[in-house]
């Protein structure tokens, strides 16, 4: 049908549906104590079967960030001293937790992070673990931070990654497209460029190095003295959903640019020499390893099928008759 801006009361109306999906999203504090229970549990397994090494246990990723859902799963990081081996590591690890009866035990010694995969049917908690990986435990306080800093980056990257779900576009391992991880730098960069910004960028001011594993893992965290930091921008939630679809679908120049949240801004992808690589259709910059392309987990025909989702989405806010529609845009594939 007819497609147009949406008025102001429409886009009102937007961001009370978008604050009701909000709610909706938010975890369960049943789900929330499963999974501290199932953190509690991994780190007696392990420490009973490995007395003495002082095996720590570390969530990340959603279970820290404030992104979580009800049925979102627990990221772990295992600190194990020593560094020897870790595919041996976490084929020895998923032994032990198959023996404790936990389900569904994969274990992939041979990828770049080696990792273990279980299901704990009694607590009901998916569990993805990885050994000494400790850049994801920075990544993610630096989006824990990022989150903090706005009220309105957590409803609107909750509806965001909801509606990446429902639409099929959060399955980086399967499917050829991005992971939630990937989703949340695209929104963080989108909100640092909004014209008064609505976030910061933290590794813009001056802050204290530190350097993990040989990469700089510091960045400023003084949230407090950025307190009101977005307060300039008025945009409302309704409106930055509609921004956000139409920067992806119309503006975002896939053939030149790289998202970077380290820089607050768009990088090119000459100067970064990306141009040169494979599967740089859309280029995302980790913010710490910054060599690292996260968006390289979808290719050519991947990434036309997102700008296709993106158009289809900000069709769905610009609807003339019956008006822009949350739930249509985040209705199933
Ligand atoms: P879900 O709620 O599980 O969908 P999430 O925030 O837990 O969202 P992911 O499961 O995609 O996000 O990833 C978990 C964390 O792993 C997020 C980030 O700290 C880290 N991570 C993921 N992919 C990468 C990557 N390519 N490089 C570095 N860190 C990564
Ligand atoms: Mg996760």
């Amino acid at each position: 049908g007819l497609k147009k801006r949406p008025t102001r009361e429409e886009e009102d109306r937007l961001s009370v549906d978008v604050e009701r999906l909000y709610e909706r999203l938010l975890p369960s504090p049943d789900s929330n104590e499963r999974r501290a229970m199932f953190v509690q549990r991994l780190e007696s397994i392990l420490n009973e079967a490995w007395p003495g090494q002082d095996i720590q246990v570390h969530t990340f990723g959603s279970t820290e960030n404030l992104l979580c859902t009800t049925t979102s799963d627990v990221d772990v990081c295992i600190i194990w001293p020593g560094w020897e081996d870790l595919g041996l590591k976490v084929c020895a690890i998923a032994r032990v937790l198959s023996a404790k009866g936990m389900e569904r035990v994969v274990c992939v010694p041979g990828a770049k992070v080696p990792i273990v995969k279980v299901w704990d049917a009694e607590l009901m908690v998916a569990c993805d673990m990885n050994v000494n990986n400790t850049l994801a435990l920075h990544n993610t306080k630096l989006v824990k931070a990022y989150v903090e800093l706005d009220s309105r980056v957590r409803p609107l990257a909750m509806i965001i990654k909801y509606w990446a779900k429902r639409r099929i576009l959060n399955d980086a391992a399967g499917g050829g497209t991005l992971t939630s991880y990937t989703w949340i730098c695209m929104i963080i960069n989108f909100l640092q460029m909004r014209d008064p910004p609505v976030l910061p960028c933290l590794h813009r001011i001056p802050y204290e190095k530190k350097i993990v594993d040989g990469v700089d893992v510091g960045f400023f965290d003084d949230l407090e003295s950025l307190r009101g930091f977005g307060d300039k921008n008025d945009e409302s939630l309704g409106g930055l959903l509609y921004a956000f679809f139409r920067r992806f679908a119309y503006e975002f120049d896939y053939d030149r640019h790289v998202i970077s949240v380290r820089h607050g801004c768009l990088l090119d992808k000459e100067e970064k020499a990306w141009h040169l690589m494979q599967n740089n259709r859309l280029c995302v910059e980790e913010p710490f390893n910054t060599i690292r392309n996260l968006g390289n987990t979808a290719d050519d025909t991947s990434v036309k099928g997102l700008c296709l989702e993106f158009r289809r989405a900000f069709g769905c806010l610009s609807e003339v008759q019956p008006g822009p529609s949350v739930e249509d845009c985040c209705a199933p594939y």
